[in-house]
C-alpha cells in the first residue's frame, strides 16, 4: 500500500440514501440532481467518499435493492446525464463516488427473470435457481427467506421453484452460471469506466448456494430463519474466486475500491480481506453494539486480531437498515453520547463510515401503520416496524419539509427538524456537526490518526475507553468517557512523560496536566491529545 495519502483508507466516506438526501424537482425523492446541488456542504464536512444506495432502474419492493437494469440510472434519480455531472463535480471537489452494487438478486421485473420464468427451456432460465418440487411435491429444501418464510417459491407456469434469500420478488441468480459471472463483470466495467472509483457490495457472501442443495441443519433460535445454522446457503467458498476476480478486475483501475457487505455472521468478513482479495468488508458487530466502552472495545479487538496484517479496517455505526445510534443513545434531545461515539468512530485504524444525518444526531422517524413502506414492517407489525425509521428525509433547514422537497417527502420529515437541522448546527459552535467536521479535520491533518498503529491502555474498560494511535514521529492519545459521571484515566510512566498537546476536546481548553500520572474525565468527555515520538 502506498504512503501517500489515499481516500479510502485516510479519508472517511458518507454513505447517502438517495431517496432522502435532497429532492430538486419537488416530487418528494431526493435524486441525483440534488446529490450534486449538496457537494458544497459535503465537501465542507471533508468526506472523501460517498457511497450512494442504488440508483439503478427498480420496482422498489427494497427501494433499489431490487434492480432490473444494472446498467442504467432510474429516471426518479434522473438521468445518466445527471450521474456523469455528479461524478465530475464530486471529483472537482477531491470526492470520490462508490456504487452499491445488488448482485445476488435482481428483481422479478428484471427482463432476465422475465425471460427465465417463462419455460424451463429458456435461454435465461439458469441465470437463476430453480428446483423441482421434492418427489411426491413441496419445497426443495428447509431453506427460508431471511425477510420471512420460505425462500422457495412456486413458479405455476413451468412447475418449479425458485429460490430467494430476500423478498419473493427479488429472485437469486445462478453465480455458477459462466455467463451470469461474466455479465457482472461487465457491470463493474461499465461503471469504473464512468469514473466511479469504488463499488459496495450487496451480501456478497450470499453469492453462492450448496451446489446439491442440502438441508441447513437445526438450532434453537424464536422465528423460522434463525432456527437453522445457515451453512449451506449463504458463505460458501466459491465466492473466494469470485472475489478475487472482482480484485483483479478493479485494479485495473487506479486507487479503485470494493467494499462488502458481509452477511450474517461478522466473524466471516475477515476471510475475504486482502491484498488479493476485497479492499475491506463491513464488519458491523458494533453497528448493534449498546453505548458501552466494554462491547466497543471487544468489537474493536475482534476486528484488529481477526484481519489478516496487510488488511484494512474499517468502522460503521449506522446504515440505512437499522435504527440509528441517535435513536438508541441520544437522552432526548441531548448529543453528548453521540460526540463520544463520533470521537470513536474518526479516531479508530480503519476507515469510518458516517450514514447521512448521523452527523446532526438525527432521530428515527415514528412509524405508524399507516405510513409503512418498507414490506417487512407491513408483514410483521407491530413486532418488527421495518426500515423507514431510518430513511427519513435529510434536515437541511427549518423551511417546509426541513428544506428536503419543495413537495410532500416520501417519508415523513422528523418534527425536530424546526431546530435540528444543518443550517442550526453549522451556526453553532457546540453542534453536533461542528464537532464532526472538527474531528474529521483533525484526522486529515494527523497522520497518526489515519495509519497509526492501535494500542488499547485500557484493558477491561466499564466506562472509560482509552487508546493510543502511533507513527515512528507521534503519539495520539484518545480518552472517551462513555459514562455520565466524571472517571479518572490512570497512566503509566511511559504515557505520562513529554509534552502533551491538546487536540479536540469536547469539554477543556487547555491540555491537562499528566505529570502526576491521572487524566481526570467529565461525564461524557472527549480528550484527544498529541506529543511528538
Ligand atoms: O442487507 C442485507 C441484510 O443483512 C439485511 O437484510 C438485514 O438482515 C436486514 O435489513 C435486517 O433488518 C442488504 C441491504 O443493505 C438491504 O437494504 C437489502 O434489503 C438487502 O441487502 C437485500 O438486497
Ligand atoms: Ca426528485
Amino acid at each position: 500500500m502506498s504512503d501517500s495519502y489515499l481516500w479510502w483508507r485516510d479519508g472517511v466516506i458518507y454513505q447517502i440514501y438517495p431517496r432522502s438526501f435532497y429532492d430538486s424537482n419537488g416530487d418528494g425523492i431526493g435524486d441525483l440532481p440534488g446529490i450534486t446541488a449538496r457537494l458544497d456542504y459535503l465537501a465542507d464536512l471533508g468526506v472523501d467518499g460517498l457511497w450512494i444506495s442504488p440508483i439503478y432502474p427498480s420496482p422498489d419492493v427494497d427501494f433499489g435493492y431490487d434492480v432490473s437494469n444494472y446498467k442504467d440510472i432510474d429516471p426518479k434519480f434522473g438521468s445518466m446525464r445527471d450521474f456523469e455531472d455528479l461524478v465530475a463535480a464530486a471529483r472537482q471537489r477531491g470526492m470520490r463516488i462508490i456504487l452499491d452494487l445488488v448482485l445476488a438478486h435482481t428483481s422479478d421485473q428484471h427482463p432476465w427473470f422475465v425471460e427465465a420464468r417463462q419455460s424451463r427451456e429458456n435461454e435465461r432460465r439458469d441465470w437463476y435457481i430453480w428446483r423441482d418440487p421434492k418427489p411426491g411435491g413441496g419445497r426443495p429444501n428447509n431453506w427460508e427467506s431471511i425477510f420471512g418464510g420460505p425462500a422457495w417459491e412456486f413458479d405455476p407456469l413451468t412447475g418449479q421453484y425458485y429460490y430467494h434469500m430476500f423478498y419473493k420478488q427479488q429472485p437469486d441468480l445462478n453465480w455458477r452460471n459462466p455467463a451470469v459471472r461474466a455479465e457482472m463483470m461487465d457491470v463493474f466495467r461499465f461503471w469504473a469506466d464512468k469514473g466511479v472509483s469504488g463499488f459496495r457490495l450487496d451480501v456478497f457472501n450470499n453469492y453462492f448456494k450448496d451446489a446439491q442443495f442440502r438441508d441447513n441443519p437445526p438450532r434453537f433460535g424464536l422465528r423460522g430463519f434463525d432456527r437453522q445454522h445457515h451453512i449451506y446457503d449463504t458463505n460458501q467458498p466459491e465466492m473466494i474466486g469470485v472475489v478475487q476476480q472482482i480484485r483483479r478486475l478493479v485494479d485495473a483501475y487506479p486507487e479503485s475500491y470494493v467494499v462488502g457487505e458481509t452477511f450474517m455472521n461478522q466473524e466471516w468478513a475477515a476471510d475475504y480481506v486482502g491484498e488479493d482479495k476485497l479492499h475491506a468488508a463491513f464488519n458491523f458487530e458494533m453497528l448493534g453494539s449498546p453505548f458501552s466502552a466494554r462491547k466497543y472495545f471487544r468489537a474493536i479487538q475482534r476486528w484488529e486480531s481477526g484481519l489478516a496484517e496487510t488488511a484494512w479496517p474499517n468502522y460503521v455505526l449506522n446504515n440505512h437498515d437499522n435504527p440509528r445510534t441517535a435513536t438508541r443513545f441520544g437522552r432526548g434531545e441531548r448529543d453528548e453520547r453521540l460526540k463520544v461515539a463520533a470521537a470513536m468512530l474518526l479516531t479508530l485504524r480503519g476507515t469510518p463510515f458516517i450514514y447521512y444525518g448521523e452527523e446532526i444526531g438525527m432521530r428515527d422517524i415514528r412509524i405508524t401503520r399507516k405510513m409503512i413502506q418498507d414490506p417487512i414492517g407491513k408483514r410483521y407489525w407491530p413486532f418488527h416496524k421495518g426500515r423507514d425509521g431510518c430513511r427519513a428525509p435529510m434536515q437541511w433547514s427549518s423551511d417546509p419539509q426541513a428544506g428536503f422537497t419543495g413537495g410532500t417527502p416520501w417519508l415523513p420529515v422528523h418534527p425536530d427538524y424546526l431546530w435540528r437541522n444543518v443550517e442550526r448546527q453549522l451556526a453553532d459552535p457546540d453542534s453536533l456537526l461542528n464537532f464532526y467536521k472538527r474531528l474529521i479535520r483533525l484526522r486529515r491533518q494527523t497522520p497518526a490518526l489515519q495509519r497509526g498503529m492501535f494500542q488499547a491502555l485500557t484493558f477491561d474498560p466499564r466506562s472509560l475507553l482509552a487508546y493510543q494511535r502511533q507513527t515512528s514521529d507521534q503519539t495520539v492519545l484518545v480518552a472517551l468517557n462513555f459514562s455520565r459521571r466524571p472517571l479518572r484515566l490512570f497512566l503509566g510512566p511511559a504515557t505520562t512523560r513529554g509534552e502533551w498537546a491538546l487536540l479536540l476536546s469536547s469539554h477543556r481548553q487547555e491540555p491537562p496536566d499528566l505529570t502526576q500520572g491521572v487524566l481526570p474525565l467529565a461525564g461524557y468527555e472527549v480528550c484527544i491529545l498529541a506529543k511528538a515520538g
